[in-house]
């Protein structure tokens, strides 16, 4: 193929979109998958550690994925609007495939809780940004019932097709390393993405495109883990925003994923959330808070004894670009240093 088509084009026998619906697509998918090997040694000699960078996705994050098929699916029912609740990544790539296919785009985002940058796509992209006095499951529900009263398509993972599209890149894995990997490691927020994950390695499976499945790791913030506590989290917080979700709506489908994997779902606190985005910055891979979870999970699991990874080749997925969340860097800085326009003085400086 001369040049990468999009996910529903390049993988479109294994997707359950409509076969004859044309692709609403950015050309999104294809990231790129980064070996990590002085990070790898950091956390445990003799494995291979690799990166499947998602927030070099369209709209910067890998729901782009999802709303590329929920789009062109929506598109090919007549759909003229689209709405979404979300913690801004969501929001953003709802935004742009629905402009795209030229559909009205509604979001509903916790008010002062989403990041700059997915708020600026949102609102760049054209969509109707609705801030609510409440939590982004509060929004859920809200969206939920207002798209059973009105011709509104919508658009979070609790559509089938957001799943269909996020599989790809579990896919993606297999076809680049020429195999399933021993272990996915991944944060989960409404937890749609480990259940699309765990779907796509077992159909690869099925299908004979790949040998094996990979075990599951899942990462929840710790003050929004209602998956490893067990029960849903009333007041979720944890600096990774894109994950401040305390009743997941695919929660029971990522359980069954972790368990039929041989894997688990485990909290990260924010520190060593933060300790790994600052890692991993240091590698070169700039990335909002949340997307560091799954290698901060990965990470705490060796370092805790619970893991043997002597041999194996692990993929941690690293969800969304760090872009999306400046403040999140600029808060945390050292102050910047101002010299007068002046070589002495910059010789000064770095002398
Ligand atoms: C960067 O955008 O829920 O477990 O509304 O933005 O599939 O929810 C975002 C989630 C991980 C968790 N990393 O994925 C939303 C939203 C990033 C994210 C997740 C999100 P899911």
């Amino acid at each position: 193929m001369s040049s990468w088509p999009g996910i529903i084009a390049y993988y479109r026998e294994h997707l359950k979109v409509d076969h004859r619906a044309t692709p609403i697509t950015l050309l999104e998918g294809n990231t790129p998958l980064i070996p990590a090997p002085r990070l790898a040694a950091e956390i445990a000699p003799g494995f291979d550690l690799f990166l499947k960078y998602e927030g070099l996705n369209p709209t910067g994050s890998f729901k782009d994925r999802g709303m590329t098929a929920a789009i062109t699916q929506a598109a090919f029912e007549g759909a003229r609007a689209t709405i979404c609740a979300s913690t801004g990544n969501t929001a953003a790539a709802a935004a742009a495939y629905s402009s795209r296919a030229g559909m009205r785009c509604f979001v509903l985002v916790p008010e002062g809780k989403v990041a700059a940058g997915k708020i600026a796509g949102a609102l760049a992209y054209g969509a109707e940004v609705i801030q609510i006095k409440g939590s982004f499951d509060d929004a859920l529900t809200m969206v939920r019932e207002i798209s059973e009263k009105r011709p509104v398509a919508l658009v979070n993972s609790l559509n089938p097709y957001r799943l269909e599209g996020q599989k790809t890149a579990a896919f993606e894995i297999c076809d680049s390393l020429g195999r399933a990997p021993d272990w996915l490691c991944l944060p989960v927020g409404n937890a749609g993405n480990i259940s699309a994950y765990w779907m796509g390695f077992c159909e690869y499976h099925a299908n004979g495109k790949a040998a094996a499945r990979p075990r599951m790791l899942g990462a929840q913030a710790a003050g929004a883990a209602p998956l490893v506590l067990g029960h849903p989290v009333e007041n979720p917080e944890t600096v990774a925003t894109a994950i401040r979700i305390g009743r997941p709506a695919r929660g029971e489908q990522a359980l069954q994923a972790a368990e039929e994997s041989n894997g688990r779902i485990i909290a990260v606190t924010d520190d060593e959330i933060l300790t790994m985005w600052r890692r991993l910055a240091r590698e070169g891979i700039f990335v909002e808070p949340a997307s560091a979870a799954g290698v901060a999970g990965l990470a705490k699991e060796s370092r805790e004894g619970r893991l043997n990874l002597s041999g194996a080749t692990v993929v941690a997925v690293v969800t969304g670009h760090g872009l999306k969340d400046p403040d999140a860097v600029i808060q945390r800085a050292p102050e910047m240093k101002i010299i007068p326009a002046e070589v002495e003085a910059l010789d000064k400086l770095i002398g």
